[in-house]
């Protein structure tokens, strides 16, 4: 697989870390941006920048253009049956909140249930907290085979005749696992529950289709799929979105305004109050064209040939624990969370990062999954398209020395 071509896509793949080659083993966190994209950015600002939908003359209209073009491409990406179910958000936190505060405040009753999992993040989980406390419903949760993977026997007895919504994450954050969304929509849908599904750490990895998930709202950020940073998307079903209230109020979400009263205007406008980021949105349409290029099989075969290549190394040092490394339902993503016995993953982060290598540490906003694993913090190191076996081999010769630069062996 010849992906090493593909870091000279990125111009920040180029840079030395500490003097080393940058090995970035973060896109967990968010990915690197393709020249194309960094380009479409400037070329936005450099050739058409105005606000959209509001000004009559034509650099406005261009700008119009650009936004909603990027609209289109993302319903196409996603597979969403209409491009006015695509709202663009800041990020997938905003996405979610904006479910909560819209769907969940105005639809939950007192004595409903909203089910989670276990493995979300906080931005899929606090919001739900927030919506429960508020309405006086009970939050539950579903939670883990001891694989990682969700169980299968709390998704048939937790989402019941009482549930309102269930939000569950398509890949964990920390797990890397693809959760079955497909089946807990199907339980939710039964007993008559919508289902929001976080596809943070998924849209980016693998093909999605939102109408064969048959979820009612997907949310994700462009940052983690080689977009800027600040725009990220909701699609939710028309049917839905028609009778939910605006999340946020102001300019360009109105039909008409008196004194005393609004009306609102259709969707997506109805969803999207202020000025919104264009140029993020240019580079998503960018980005999605980059991937599409590349190509979701290509994807997957690269971050499977990784894992593959890791984990055994990794089995082999007697201090190293892992975390959601024993499926065999094959649905493991690129991502590798563990730790270094007797050492703290900030430790681990700053040994790793003297000699180049970037990873996360902490408890990667989802305390709840930690405390579920008994851990305060993990390691974690996850694989994007432009990773190569290299950075494998300099991730795992920087971890073989943490235990010494601690004094511990
Ligand atoms: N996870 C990570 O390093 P935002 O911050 O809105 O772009 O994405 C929030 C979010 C929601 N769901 C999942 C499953 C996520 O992984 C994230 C972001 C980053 O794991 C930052 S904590």
């Amino acid at each position: 697989m010849a992906n090493k071509d593909f870091r000279l896509d990125f111009p920040l793949l180029q840079r030395k870390m500490n003097g080393k080659p940058l090995t970035y083993l973060d896109n967990g966190a968010t990915t690197q941006k393709p020249e194309s994209v960094v380009r479409s950015i400037c070329g936005y600002y450099g050739g058409c920048n105005a606000n959209p939908h509001r000004g009559a003359y034509e650099l406005s209209v261009e700008a119009t253009d650009v936004y909603e073009n990027a609209r289109v491409k993302v319903q196409h990406f996603i597979h969403a049956p209409k491009s006015n179910e695509i709202i663009f958000t800041k990020n997938a936190t905003e996405a979610l909140n904006l479910v909560a505060y819209s769907y969940g405040l105005t639809f939950v009753q007192p004595g409903d249930e909203i089910v989670i999992s276990i493995a979300e993040h906080h931005s899929n989980l606090v919001p739900w907290q927030m919506v429960a406390k508020a309405k006086g419903a009970t939050l539950k949760y579903i939670y883990l085979e001891p694989d990682g993977n969700l169980s299968d026997e709390d998704i048939e007895t937790k989402i019941t005749e009482k549930t309102k919504i269930v939000a569950v994450t398509h890949v964990s954050n920390v797990l890397g696992l693809v959760n079955n969304v497909r089946k807990v929509v199907d339980k939710a849908h039964s007993v008559g529950a919508i289902c929001v599904v976080d596809g943070a750490q998924s849209v980016a990895h693998m093909a999605v289709d939102v109408q064969q998930i048959g979820c009612d709202f997907f949310a994700f950020s462009g940052h983690k799929l080689l977009s800027p940073m600040g725009i990220g998307v909701l699609y939710g079903k028309e049917e839905l979105l028609d009778k939910m209230p605006p999340f946020l109020r102001g300019g360009d979400m109105i039909e008409y305004v008196t004194e005393q009263d609004t009306t609102f205007a259709e969707l997506p406008q109805k969803f999207e109050a202020g000025t919104q980021n264009v140029g993020g949105a240019a580079g998503l349409a960018a980005a999605i064209d980059y991937l599409e290029n590349f190509t979701f099989e290509r994807i997957e075969a690269i971050e499977k040939e990784l894992v593959d290549y890791a984990l055994p190394q990794l089995r082999e040092l007697p201090y190293i624990e892992l975390y959601g490394c024993d499926t065999t339902r094959n649905n493991k993503t690129g991502i590798i969370t563990f730790n270094v016995k007797d050492v703290h993953p900030h430790d681990v982060s700053t040994i790793l990062d003297a000699q180049g290598v970037a990873i996360r540490a902490g408890h990667h906003c989802a305390q709840p999954l930690m405390k579920y694993l008994g851990q305060n913090a993990t390691c974690r190191a996850s694989f994007y398209l432009y990773n190569t076996k290299d950075d494998v081999d300099r991730w795992i010769a920087a971890l073989k020395t943490v235990r010494s630069v601690m004094r511990l062996d």
